[in-house]
């Protein structure tokens, strides 16, 4: 791995910034201000591994950071982490009910993703969809207050876990029907191509749902229509219990577009994700749709009611840890470039502890939906002809 060398010690001034606005700014983060490398400072680093293509280049592996973003996303990604823990304690205090599936392991994917693109780009993916809103800006406060069912909620407590939105900074759910974001996603990009805004949409799906009969049609559409549409295929190698080579004739994920262009990405490494979403976003923009896989891990089960040991040993979930962990990746990055020490990133991951558990008490505080609730957002009351009574008989017609 090729690592630049930045400036010293002394000249160090760093800010760990808050994934959010949510996230205040503590005395103990000013103190890491205190250290290297100005803004301006550049740091190159090397993907871990190349990327491989089907029907393109592939972009360069040498990706270009600063201390700051590096601090930054070290401190985004184990907000993440601890966010998706919490939620696990929460889930079996029943505090959290139904449908809860967590993102720890896959991290990187959401934050590189973040860290290519724009507000104005859009994301649309699927259940496994908390740390994705964080990362478009979304609050931990929002976060808890969803899963838990409270009025404070990204959908006033309506949604649960499944189903967090953030239009106005692009984010487009949440979707519980494995696949059906594949489609709507490409609608988004059709939107965009047509409005001329130069702006692209991210549209993630698991392994599970590859092998989907509704991917290929979209994309069928969209590489007809050249629309600026990226698939992300989050490859965490199962789909609920199955292994992707029960489930997959080819799991190479990245070739399945055929006549549509992938590319292979380290989704354990957020700089190659980052590299591989700049490289699709021209791509899309020039020349219409692109895979991306994203070969990355989930640590929990799939959703909390799958223990998630049974389909896959422990010491292969141990091995990713040790070997490919994203977090311990920055981690040693922080290290290498002598950006913070130890001790100052876990204090940094103490005061994370501390800014989850604040969210989760106050999203405790907020009431839950009025039962009035219950019957508004089910329908928008639509204009045109409406049939209605025991033979569906009688018609009325409402006009604009
Ligand atoms: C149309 C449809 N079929 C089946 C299900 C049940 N189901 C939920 S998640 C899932 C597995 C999807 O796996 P994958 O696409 O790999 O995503 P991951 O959970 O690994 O992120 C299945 C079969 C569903 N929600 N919708
Ligand atoms: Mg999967």
């Amino acid at each position: 791995m090729a690592l630049t060398h930045i400036a010293s010690s002394s000249s160090r001034s760093i800010f760990l910034k808050p994934i959010s606005t949510a996230l205040s700014s503590t005395p103990f983060l000013r103190r890491l201000i205190s250290s290297a490398a100005d803004d301006s400072t550049t740091l190159t680093i090397e993907t871990s591994v190349p990327f491989t293509a089907h029907n393109c280049d592939t972009p360069s592996r040498t990706v270009e950071t600063t201390p700051k973003e590096l601090l930054t996303l070290f401190r985004d990604m184990a907000t993440m982490r601890r966010m998706e823990i919490a939620a696990d304690s929460l889930y079996k205090a029943k505090l959290i009910r139904g449908f809860c599936h967590l993102y720890d392991g896959q991290e990187a994917v959401a934050l590189g993703m973040e860290a290519a693109i724009t507000k104005k780009d859009c994301i649309i993916t699927a259940y496994r969809d908390h740390c994705t809103f964080l990362g478009r800006g979304g609050t931990l406060l929002e976060i808890f207050s969803e899963l838990m069912g409270r009025q404070a909620g990204c959908s006033n407590g309506k949604g649960g876990s499944m189903h967090f939105y953030k239009k106005e900074a692009g984010f487009y759910g949440g979707h519980g029907i494995v696949g059906a974001q594949v489609p709507l996603g490409c609608g988004l990009a059709f939107a965009q191509k047509y409005s001329k805004d130069e702006n692209v949409t991210f549209a993630l799906y698991g392994d599970g749902a590859a092998n989907q009969g509704q991917l290929f049609e979209a994309l069928n559409i969209a590489a007809l229509l050249d629309l600026p549409a990226i698939l992300v295929c989050e490859n965490n190698h199962y789909g609920m219990g199955t292994a992707e080579w029960r489930a997959a004739k080819s799991p190479s994920y990245y070739k399945r577009g055929d006549y549509v262009p992938g590319l292979k990405v380290d989704g354990m490494d957020v700089f190659a994700v980052k590299q591989a979403c700049k490289f699709a976003k021209e791509h899309a923009l020039k020349n219409g749709p692109i895979i991306l896989e994203m070969d990355t891990y989930r640590y929990h089960g799939h959703s909390m009611s799958d223990p998630g040991s049974t389909y896959r040993t422990r010491d292969e979930i141990s091995g990713v840890r040790q070997e490919r962990d994203p977090i311990e990746r920055i981690r040693k990055l922080i290290f290498s470039h002598d950006l913070a020490t130890e001790k100052e990133l876990k204090d940094t991951e103490k005061e994370i502890r501390k800014e989850v558990d604040e969210a989760i008490a106050q999203a405790k505080e907020s009431p839950v939906p009025e039962p009035s609730e219950l019957f508004t957002n089910v329908h928008v009351k639509g204009f045109g002809v409406e049939s209605y009574g025991a033979d569906r008989k009688e018609v009325r017609a409402v006009l604009p």
